[in-house]
């Protein structure tokens, strides 16, 4: 029986991918190359060093770990001041009514995200209330896929990993759903998202009763 929902944020909760783009962007382009919009996907739900990482072998730039602590620094200044503009107002559509209905239904709720910047976004959009337990990127060691951060989350909810349904808009993040044996819900398209055992564009209109109906 599904007892707990472990969110992904970025993607499911806010979106935040295109500042992340606008930042690694600015970096890749002073670096003296560009990155699409196409290339960015791959970088949703990664970690900040991987991420730099993948960047820099699709330049074709080989750094120090010093240097490359510097442009990650660089990047989450310029990302910052992007999202501190955020408000209430960003909360994807659905999110909101969906969240009603988890309080009515008394579930509990985790937040799952590799973010280091996870708690200051949800202050800004003013959800931080609204999680039992925050695992972000200060609270683990390996990035999505791996399961640790929703592994933690059914930790601190005292759940089994079986009663966890997560909620995930990342190829990497519903792998992480599954490596920890999860059920996963896809936020985004069928096609891509093809581990998922339900995927829905969006929350909206999503009804938590016909959603574990399906899922069970
Ligand atoms: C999010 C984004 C990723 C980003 C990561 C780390 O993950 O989807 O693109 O690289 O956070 O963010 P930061 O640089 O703020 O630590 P999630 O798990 O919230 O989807
Ligand atoms: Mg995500």
């Amino acid at each position: 029986m599904i007892k707990a929902f472990l969110f992904d944020l970025d993607g499911v909760i806010v979106d935040t991918a295109i500042y992340h783009y606008q930042a690694w962007k600015q970096m890749a382009n002073g670096l003296g190359f560009d990155i699409s919009e196409e290339f960015n996907e791959q970088l949703k739900g990664v970690s900040r060093m991987d991420s730099l990482d993948i960047i820099l072998t699709h330049g074709g730039i080989e750094l120090s770990q010093e240097e490359k602590l510097a442009l990650a620094t660089q990047k989450n200044e310029n990302y910052l001041n992007l999202v501190s503009k955020m408000s209430p107002e960003d909360i994807l559509p659905g999110v909101t009514d969906f969240f009603a209905q988890v309080k009515k239904e008394n579930i509990k709720t985790a937040l799952g995200s590799v973010s280091k910047n996870a708690k200051l976004i949800l202050e800004s959009i003013g959800m931080s209330d609204d999680f039992d337990a925050i695992i972000d990127g200060t609270k683990i060691a390996k990035g999505k896929p791996d399961p640790e951060v929703f592994l933690k989350g059914a930790e601190e909810l005292v759940v089994l990993p079986e009663e966890c349904l997560v909620f995930e808009d990342a190829v990497a993040g519903v792998e992480a759903g599954k490596n920890g044996g999860m059920k996963v819900v896809g936020i985004g398209k069928k096609e891509v998202l093809t581990q998922a055992d339900v995927v829905f564009e969006n929350l909206v209109g999503v009804d938590i009763h016909e959603l574990l109906a399906q899922i069970n």
